[in-house]
Order: C-alpha cells, then structure tokens, then sequence
C-alpha cells in the first residue's frame, strides 16, 4: 500500500488553470440565467478567480478569452492579476461569433476570410507577448451540416497551412494548442474532430505544437484514458480542458458526472508522466449556468486534487506484479483500493499544513465575499458567455 504520506510532496505540484468565462454568466441556447455579483470586466474575472487560488492554494493562473477578456491594457490585467496573487495563463482564440465564420474560420474557402481568422490568433500572441502567457490555444467551430457542402480534404489542407503562418509567429518559449471536438456546432463533419487529427496537424507543425484533449469532446463511451496514454506516449498532450458530461459538451463540474472516469484518466497521466512536468496544463473548461460560480470554481479545483491524491495512491509495485503474473483480478484489485480511499481528511490536513483553510468551501462561504460583490457590483453590464 502506498500511504498518504507518502504522496504529500507529490501534491505540492498540483496547478490548476481556471477558465475566466467560468466567472460570467452562461446557460445554454434556451436561457441564460443572471446571477448577482458576477463580473462586469475581465478584472473582476481575475479577483474572483483570485479567491479560487486563496482558498485551495491550487489555482495560480488564470485562461483568457479573446475578445471575450479584451482590455486596452494588457500590462495593466497582468499586474492587476499580480496584485491578487494569480497570473495570466492560456490565451484562447475566438473565430466562433463572427458572422463572418458562418461557414469556417481557419479552413474557410475565401481567402479573406481565413486570413482574417489567422489574424486574429497572430493578434492573441501579441497579446501573450504583454501578458507573459505560454499558450495559445486554439479550438474551431469549423465543419460541415451537410456532405457536399464543401470538399473535406482541401478543408484539412487549407487547415495546416493556416496553423502554419500562426505556428511561425510563436516566441521560442510559447506553443501552440490544438483542441479536438467531435461535433458542434457543426453536425455532419467537424474539421478537428478527433485527437488524432490534432496529432497529425500538430505533428506537422513542429515539437511547440500540442493537443489539448477536452473532457466534454468525446462521444459517449470513449475511453478517454487511452487517448491520454496515446498522447503522452507520442509527447503531444499539451493540455487538458477539464469539465464533466453526461451527454455531449455538457461543460459540468469536473468529476462530477463519472468520478470514476476521472481517476483512471489521472492514473494514465501519473504513469505517463503528465504529473510530473509542466508540459500538461491542467485546465478547467466549465459553466456554472445554475450553481455559484465562484464556489462552483473551488469545488472542481477539489475534485481535481482528490482524484489525483487516489491516483497517486495507486500502489504502482503491487500493479506491476499482477500484470507481470497475468493475475486480472488482482491488478483491478489495486486500481479500486486506491480509487475508493477516501482522501478528504488527509488533504483537510495537508492544507492545515500549508497555512491553508482545511475546508476550503466553508472558507469562502464564511468569508463574506460572495455578499460583497453581490452588493457592490450594481449598474453596469454582466459579463456573459459572449461577452
Ligand atoms: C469548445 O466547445 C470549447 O471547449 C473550447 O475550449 C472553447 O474555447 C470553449 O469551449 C469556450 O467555451
Ligand atoms: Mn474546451
């Protein structure tokens, strides 16, 4: 058995990026329902995000949205996230709200529009020159409603010459992301649908060019984990975009719907390696369209740990042996003692240690915050999903 003493060092490395979109409000195509005290501006993002990181010690960055987080003064957010205590992470690409992208963005057919996507993805590495981030990460609603609509091989082709010229205007430290989905908003076929052909398309570009596998980006029954394995094993999974599902994008809280399916995707990322470098970004890509946000951020940053404390539980000695031996029950045996150890108490401890509140919920809850901003933030427009 491994104790929980002796995975104490290891959870020092845990970092969790949060998705500033999670702080404004969301819901889906049918309502968007307001919540009191959410952000007007991308710095109210970053101080609520702050309180995240304040309260678990595991949040100490925070992902950007463009134009969503477009400010005049990129130096000034970052030296505001300073001030709370975080800083500025992955800058993602948006060619998804502009009628212009009707039909496709990096893979359009007209010229002017495709150079105005690769614009715009060049324009957020300006912005990651300003805001000191590593990644640009970069997902498409590219794709088709109907076969026939447009010849899927030039698509691809027209793909990699794009990711090309935004590959090229990368600084030597920064990469560039590459995130799959298997459809919408497209129906019939998506551009980037599966991690193999982010793969493919990253494999071309070069070593700073890596996959970002989103939780919510699978159809239903994938392994997941093997996906995780492939990608470590070919050193191209840049990044996760965490989140929880129970039928398609449905961007829940991480750990939420399978728990299960979250251990034994963290328990490919120990044996691969992920765990240990900071080459794997772990990030959260959720909406809070019914729960509150702030604690809804703190939860899934929770959940994130303890899995990855059962993971770290997993007793790797005892596994390698009942694989060697062929002994199928034993080596399940192992896995299912480490995922139902309940860690809770241990890691209520281990944040006592760390000058940290052991309940991290009821830290903020007792913390008055949330009543703060809700007083505070009157007048002005809510920032949404869009917005
Ligand atoms: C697309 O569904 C996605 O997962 C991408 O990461 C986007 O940037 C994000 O959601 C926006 O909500
Ligand atoms: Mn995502």
């Amino acid at each position: 058995m491994v104790t929980f003493d002796e995975i104490r060092t290891d959870l020092e490395r845990q970092r969790i990026e949060l998705p500033s979109w999670a702080f404004g409000n969301s819901g889906t195509r049918f309502k968007v329902f307001a919540q009191a005290g959410v952000p007007r501006d991308p710095f109210e993002k970053i101080a609520d995000a702050a309180q995240v990181h304040l309260h678990t010690g595991l949040a100490p960055t925070v992902a950007l949205h463009i134009p969503w987080d477009l400010v005049d003064d990129f130096d000034k957010l970052r030296r505001h996230a300073e001030d709370h205590g975080v800083g500025l992470g992955t800058i993602n690409t948006n060619t998804f709200q502009d009628d212009d992208y009707m039909l496709g963005s990096l893979c359009h057919a007209d010229e002017r529009i495709r150079a105005k996507a690769i614009r715009h993805a060049v324009d957020c590495v300006d912005i990651m020159d300003v805001t000191g981030s590593r990644d640009l990460k970069v997902w498409l609603p590219d794709g088709l409603n109907y076969p026939g609509q447009a010849d899927l091989r030039d698509r691809q082709d027209r793909l990699a010459d794009s990711l090309a010229q935004i590959y090229a205007r990368l600084g030597d430290h920064q990469r560039l992301v590459l995130e799959y989905k298997f459809f919408e908003p497209a129906f019939y076929a998506t551009d980037v649908p599966d991690w193999g052909t982010a793969y493919v398309q990253c494999a071309a570009l070069g070593d700073r060019a890596v996959v970002c596998l989103d939780t919510g980006h699978h159809a239903p029954g994938t392994n997941i984990e093997f996906i995780v394995m492939q990608l470590l094993r070919l050193g191209k999974l840049g990044a996760f975009d965490f989140n929880s599902r129970f039928y398609a994008d449905d961007d829940l809280i991480v750990g939420a719907a399978d728990p299960f399916q979250l251990f034994r995707i963290l328990v490919e990322v120990v044996r691969g390696g992920g765990y240990a470098s900071d080459d794997l970004n772990f990030m959260l890509d959720q909406c809070h369209n019914i729960e509150a946000k702030i604690p809804g951020q703190i939860r899934s940053v929770l959940n994130v740990q303890e899995m990855t404390a059962r993971a770290l539980l997993v007793d790797r000695a005892a596994l390698a042996e009942a694989e060697r031996a062929g002994d199928v029950l034993a080596g399940n045996g192992v896995l299912m003692d480490a995922f139902y150890t309940d860690v809770r108490a241990d890691l209520a401890d281990w944040r006592a240690g760390r000058g940290l509140p052991p309940d991290p919920m009821a830290a903020y809850a007792a913390s008055g915050y949330g009543d703060r901003i809700a007083a505070d933030r009157v007048g002005g427009t809510q920032a949404g999903w869009g917005a």
